[in-house]
């Protein structure tokens, strides 16, 4: 078998990946490693639970509210649940901040470990479970940058900027389970075998098109849309645009996923209900934009690159426009105007 053959018919799994990407760093521990694997355990173990959910009586809220005020959904607490039994014994991470959680957890490590911080949204676009539409686990990885495990300490080691990452990702719960994830060489996307339970690369280096006739918002919130934003949806309307195509799921994972491969925009803004935006800036912008940016596209709040903003808080929401570099470059062309 030849060289190219072999690449072809060879069999990867993520973590097989992930080491042969570690290696290329002469001074990789491996701990990273161990790490990505507590993810892809717990996101194999979601993928369970949501394959199930309709007959093992984990559909429906909770009865409870989270930190954002929204309703908390039984598998939004599950999934919560997995990911901190999963991680929280790897001594590699020093602290979890989720998206169901008020404050960044402090792990408490032996000297000179837990250098990662993990922050992820456990289920994201949960509201759609009850209707059997994709979900997913969205995930960013930073190193601290302190040692304090006091709640100063550990917020300000969270916040900062998108371009800190280390790696990023999101796992998919679609027709196929799906997990994609950079850490900073490419964008690679694997298959869950659910038979062997385990993750196969389907595409290494993945790319997003340059530009894609595709937008994707949720148009009911038009009325109160920035200026901008409303000239470039009633440019894709006009036939020197070309024939535009709009898709909107209502679930961020799903949205970008589609957007990663045919290419187009996703367009979230700031509304007269979500005068700051809806998304969160640290657990669902920042990971994309570290994808999509490392997929050639691009990612951007209207004004401001993404991975530039300063945090200022955990649960910080942002506008966001992200997908292929010629549309979102349109649409912060047309908000600057
Ligand atoms: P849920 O997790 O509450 O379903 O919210 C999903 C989400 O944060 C994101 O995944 C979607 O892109 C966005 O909200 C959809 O918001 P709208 O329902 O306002 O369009």
């Amino acid at each position: 078998m030849d060289q190219t053959e072999s690449r072809r018919t060879r069999i990867t799994t993520v973590i097989e990946h992930i080491m042969e990407q570690q290696r290329a760093h002469p001074t990789a521990t491996g701990e990273f490693s161990v790490l990505l694997g507590g993810l892809t355990l717990a996101t194999r173990m979601i993928s369970a639970s949501v394959r199930r959910a309709g007959i093992s009586g984990v559909l429906g809220p909770t009865g409870e509210i989270n930190v954002q005020g929204e309703v908390v959904q039984k598998l939004d607490e599950l999934a919560d649940q997995t990911i901190q039994r999963c991680l929280g014994c790897r001594g590699s991470i020093g602290i979890l901040a989720s998206e169901e959680v008020a404050d960044p957890i402090g792990l408490k490590r032996k000297e000179g470990s837990g250098k990662y911080i993990v922050i992820y949204d456990p289920l994201d676009g949960s509201s759609n479970i009850d209707v059997n539409v994709s979900v997913g686990t969205i995930f960013s990885i930073l190193q601290r940058t302190g040692v304090g495990n006091d709640p100063d300490s550990l917020t300000r080691d969270v916040l900062q900027p998108g371009t800190k990452q280390i790696a990023a990702g999101y796992v998919i719960y679609g027709s196929s389970t799906v997990l994609v994830y950079t850490a900073g060489a490419g964008v690679h996307l694997f298959t869950l075998d659910p038979l062997i339970g385990a993750y196969i690369l389907s595409e290494e280096n993945v790319r997003m098109p340059e530009a894609g006739k595709m937008y994707s918002t949720n148009e009911a919130n038009l009325a109160s849309y920035p200026e901008g934003i409303r000239k470039y949806l009633a440019w894709c309307k006009t036939p020197e645009a070309g024939p535009f195509t709009s898709r909107y799921i209502g679930s961020l994972v799903a949205d970008f996923h589609r957007t990663l491969l045919k290419g187009g925009v996703f367009i979230y803004p700031a509304t007269a209900k979500a005068p700051q935006g809806k998304l969160r800036l640290m657990y669902e912008a920042n990971p994309m934009a570290f994808i999509a940016e490392q997929a050639g596209g691009m990612a951007s709040d209207g004004k401001q690159r993404i991975l530039e903003k300063e945090p200022e808080g955990l649960h910080q929401r942002t506008p966001l426009i992200i997908g292929s570099k010629q549309e979102v470059q349109r649409v912060c062309d047309m908000c600057s105007e």
